[in-house]
C-alpha cells in the first residue's frame, strides 16, 4: 500500500475521468461518492455496512466534532478512525460552510469566524489555523482548506469580496498544514457562478499548490442549470492531474452531469438524510415509503438490488417499519440509498473505461421517472 497521496488518471471519456487516488489508509476509485458521517457516524449504518455498500471514503466535520465531542478528546482515544471503527480514508471538511448555514449566530472577521454553539451556546472561535489543526487532531486523511460560502442570494461583488477572502485564508491554511506525507491538503474554488470570479479563484489556487481542488459554493440553492453552467467551465480551469471534488451534490442526476463535466468526487446528506425521512432512491425514480399504495405491495424497492433491504424486505414492510417509526427503517432505507448510490459510481467509472458514458447517460436517463414510482 502507498505511503503517500497521489491521484493516477487511467481513462477519460469526453470530458468525464476515471481513476484511483492512492492514500496510505487505501484506494478510493474515482469518481467517488462520499457518505456523510457527521458526528462520526454514518446515520443508522455500521461502518462494515458502509464499506459494503461499496464505500471507500467517508466525510467527517470539523464543525460538529470541535463542538461535541472534541478535537482534543478525539486525538486523545486515537484518532477519529479508531474512534468510530472506520480504518479507510477520510476526508474533513474544513468549517466554515457549516459555521456560516448557522445564520445570526456568527460573525466574520479577517482573522476567522466566531460563533455560537448550536449545542449549548457556547462561543467558539475557527481561524484557518484553527481548523487545520482540528483537522490534524482528527487525523483526517483529506483536510479541506478553510473557506467562506457566502449565503444566496448576494451580489457579484460580494461574492468577490468573500472569494478573495476564502483566497487569503486558503494561503493561511496551506501555510499552516505544513508538510504532511500520506495527508492530503485540498483548495476550495469560490465565486459564484461568475466565470470571471471563478478562473480567479482557480488561479490564486493553482498559484498556491494543492493536492486537490474541491469546487465549491455551488448547490446552495440555485437551479441544477445554473450549476451545470459553472460545471461547463469550472474544472477545466483546474489542473488535470489532481482530483476534483464537488461539495455537498447531490441528487443522482447531478452526479451523472457533474461527472460527464469532469468531477471526481462528490459527498451528499441525501442518501442518508432521506432514508431517514422514508425516501429511496431507485435506477426507476424516487420511491416515497410513506405512501399508502405500498402497504400491501410484496415487491422489493427494486428488483435489481442487491441491497439486504431490496433481497429480504418487501414494499409493505418498508412501509410498515416506517408508519410504526421503528429504527430499521431508517437502517433498511439508508443502506438501500447508500447501496444504489454506489452502484451508480461503479456503473459511471465501468462506463467511463469502457468508453460508453454517452449510452450509459442515456440508459440513466430513460430507466427514470420524474416524480414518485
Ligand atoms: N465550502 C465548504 N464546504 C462545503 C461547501 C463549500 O462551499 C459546499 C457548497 N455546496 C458544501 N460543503 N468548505
Ligand atoms: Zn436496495
Amino acid at each position: 500500500m502507498s505511503d503517500r497521496f497521489s491521484f493516477t488518471l487511467q481513462a477519460t471519456d469526453g470530458r468525464a475521468r476515471s481513476g484511483v487516488i492512492d492514500t496510505p489508509r487505501g484506494q478510493i476509485r474515482t469518481p467517488a461518492f462520499m457518505p456523510v458521517g457527521t458526528a462520526a457516524t454514518v446515520k443508522a449504518m455500521l461502518p462494515d455496512s458502509v464499506r459494503q455498500t461499496g464505500a471507500d471514503i467517508l466525510l467527517g466535520n470539523t464543525y460538529h466534532l470541535m463542538l461535541r465531542p472534541g478535537a482534543e478528546r478525539i486525538d486523545r482515544l486515537g484518532g477519529l478512525h479508531k474512534f468510530m471503527n472506520w480504518d479507510r480514508p477520510i476526508l474533513t471538511d474544513s468549517g466554515g460552510f457549516q459555521v456560516m448555514s448557522l445564520g445570526p449566530l456568527r460573525k466574520l472577521t479577517e482573522e476567522g469566524v466566531t460563533f455560537a454553539s448550536h449545542i449549548d451556546g457556547s462561543k467558539h472561535h475557527l481561524t484557518p489555523e484553527r481548523s487545520m489543526e482540528i483537522q490534524r487532531l482528527l487525523g483526517s486523511d483529506i483536510v479541506m482548506a478553510f473557506d467562506e460560502c457566502p449565503a444566496l442570494p448576494a451580489t457579484e461583488d460580494d461574492v468577490a469580496k468573500s472569494m478573495r477572502l476564502s483566497m487569503r485564508w486558503a494561503q493561511r491554511s496551506r501555510d499552516a498544514f505544513g508538510d504532511r506525507p500520506g495527508h492530503a491538503l485540498f483548495g476550495i474554488m469560490q465565486g459564484g457562478v461568475t466565470r470571471d470570479l471563478r478562473a480567479e479563484s482557480a488561479e490564486a489556487l493553482t498559484g498556491i499548490g494543492f493536492d486537490g481542488y474541491a469546487i465549491g459554493g455551488l448547490a446552495v440553492g440555485e437551479r441544477q442549470e445554473a450549476m451545470f453552467g459553472v460545471l461547463d467551465y469550472a474544472p477545466d480551469f483546474l489542473p488535470a492531474d489532481k482530483p476534483r471534488y464537488l461539495m455537498g451534490v447531490g441528487k443522482p442526476d447531478d452526479i451523472v452531469g457533474a461527472v460527464q463535466r469532469g468531477v471526481d468526487m462528490m459527498d451528499c446528506v441525501l442518501p442518508s438524510r432521506s432514508g431517514r425521512t422514508g425516501q429511496a432512491w431507485t435506477r426507476r425514480g424516487q420511491i416515497n415509503i410513506k405512501n399508502a399504495r405500498h402497504q400491501d405491495d410484496p415487491r422489493p424497492l427494486d428488483e435489481n438490488c442487491g441491497c439486504p433491504a431490496c433481497r429480504s424486505y418487501s414494499r409493505a414492510y418498508l412501509h410498515h417499519v416506517f408508519r410504526a417509526g421503528e429504527m430499521i427503517s431508517g437502517m433498511l432505507l439508508t443502506w438501500h440509498n447508500l447501496h444504489y448510490y454506489q452502484d451508480l459510481m461503479s456503473g459511471l467509472r465501468a462506463a467511463i473505461a469502457g468508453q460508453r458514458l454517452d449510452d450509459f447517460v442515456a440508459a440513466f436517463h430513460a430507466t427514470r421517472a420524474e416524480g414518485d414510482i
